[in-house]
């Protein structure tokens, strides 16, 4: 199907647009398409991301042309319960491709970390036609880098909100947070014209714990060895988690898992039993970084997990779904969202503990601890990690998204997996 005109309309940069496209195929044809032995349930998956700004852009073109208001995001601790409970599409809106950096350097230094710098750099290179479909881009205060560049990206798109996240978890933090809360659900009734109640609280919670449960079955799949499931594949599923249609996905997820449950009954496994599992921890991969999953992975080890926002960090805790009054459910909502074990916070030893659960948990041989260049608060914290995870072997790896460093990356990746054997 032909979207130049759909495209045309979002004001994208056409030219730059297709050179996009075709740059994401190529890759996605060389990592993705070249593994071996892949579940059949991966079809949908590689459907999706050949629509990304197709046919997903058309269905929120049509949602919005509907009625229903766009809200992208950056960050999980937004709670998507509530953008569901006004009937609204929540999109997530980082972006893990070096795109636009020229651009966004005219703005922001150019010492700020890939993740920020893509964002800002997709919008301002006329590439991102979810940024163009949002009514509101939802901030919040977490590192540094992300606080201050939201102030530019309102001066660029007039429509970022910002929700005031604590650096602590104490009562007087328990409080400011459940009052943004309480906000950020009156914006949202401001921007949409509806009415939050609990009966939309509840089936946005259903509909975001649904998700919740098929990641987390996911991730118990991947605890088998021979591992079912290539940790390049099962990151793009993370990753798409944040973009698709919660019910489809979920649907789609779900059947993979069964397959999943199968291949592991039939100790079929996407390389063979007894290989290297590593545990990646950190800064978030989002779509389409892949580089850290396909050295580890073309070297001959599994990845078993991802301790991060795309991964464990955004779906290891449920709502509580037993409330009666909106009040309940929000002071639920404040609840859930400040268990989240972001490096933004101090202390954090959370997050500590998680490691080592995950490790055991998913047989992991050794822990790989990614943070982007420039990431301070997760860079700062892999110091605590190493410590917390004693004789399991560990490693410390900082990168962007530039390919430059890959054949560097690959030679410690390597001598890193010696030690596993
Ligand atoms: S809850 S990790 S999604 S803040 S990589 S922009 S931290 S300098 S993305 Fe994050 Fe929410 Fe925390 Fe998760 Fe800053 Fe680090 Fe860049 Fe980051």
């Amino acid at each position: 199907m032909d979207y130049t005109e759909m495209w045309r309309n979002l004001g994208l940069n056409l030219e730059n647009h297709a050179g996009l496209l075709s740059v994401l195929s190529e890759g996605y044809k060389n990592i993705y398409l070249s593994q071996k032995g892949r579940p059949k349930g991966m079809e949908y998956f590689d459907f999706v991301i050949s629509e990304v700004h197709g046919l997903r852009i058309k269905e929120i073109a049509d949602a919005k042309q509907a009625g229903r208001k766009v809200i992208g995001t950056f960050c999980v601790y937004v709670p998507e319960e509530i953008v569901l409970a006004a009937d609204g599409v929540c999109i997530g809106l980082c972006a893990g491709a070096e795109v636009g950096s020229g651009e966004a350097e005219k703005f922001i230094p150019r010492n700020t970390c890939a993740l920020i710098k893509a964002f800002m750099g997709f919008k301002l290179a006329g590439l991102c036609p979810y940024v163009e479909l949002t009514d509101l881009i939802v901030g919040e205060t977490t590192c540094d880098g992300k606080k201050k560049a939201y102030e530019v990206f309102q001066n660029i798109t007039g429509k970022v909100y910002v929700m005031e996240i604590p650096n602590m978890k104490n009562e007087e933090s328990k409080k400011l947070w459940h009052a943004e809360v309480v906000k950020f659900k009156e914006t949202l009734e401001a921007i949409t014209g509806k009415t939050i109640d609990v009966g939309g609280l509840k089936k946005g919670a259903l509909l975001v714990n649904g998700r919740r449960r098929a990641l987390q079955r996911l991730s118990r799949l991947r605890a088998a060895d021979p591992a079912p499931i290539s940790g390049l594949d099962a990151l793009l599923i993370n990753q798409v988690s944040f973009y698709d249609d919660p019910v489809r996905f979920t649907q789609m997820t779900n059947k993979l898992c069964d397959e999943l449950e199968e291949r592991t009954r039939q100790k079929i496994g996407v390389s063979p039993k007894g290989a290297r599992r590593v545990l990646i921890s950190g800064s978030p991969m989002a779509i389409p970084n892949w580089k850290l999953h396909s050295i580890i992975e073309g070297s001959g080890a599994v990845v078993v997990g991802e301790e991060s926002c795309v991964g464990e960090r955004n779906f290891r805790d449920l709502l509580d779904e037993n409330f009666s009054t909106v009040d309940e459910a929000l002071q639920k909502m404040a609840d859930r969202y400040l268990e989240i074990d972001c490096a933004c916070f101090t202390p954090n030893d959370e997050r500590l503990e998680n490691i080592k659960s995950m490790t055991q948990r998913l047989h992991a041989d050794g822990v790989i601890h990614y943070a982007l260049q420039f990431c301070t608060p997760y860079m700062m914290e892999a110091y605590k990690v190493e410590k917390a995870l004693g004789k399991v072997p560990f490693m410390r790896m900082e990168t962007d998204y530039s390919m430059e460093d890959v054949g560097q990356l690959k030679t410690r990746v390597e001598a890193f997996l010696e030690m596993l054997r």
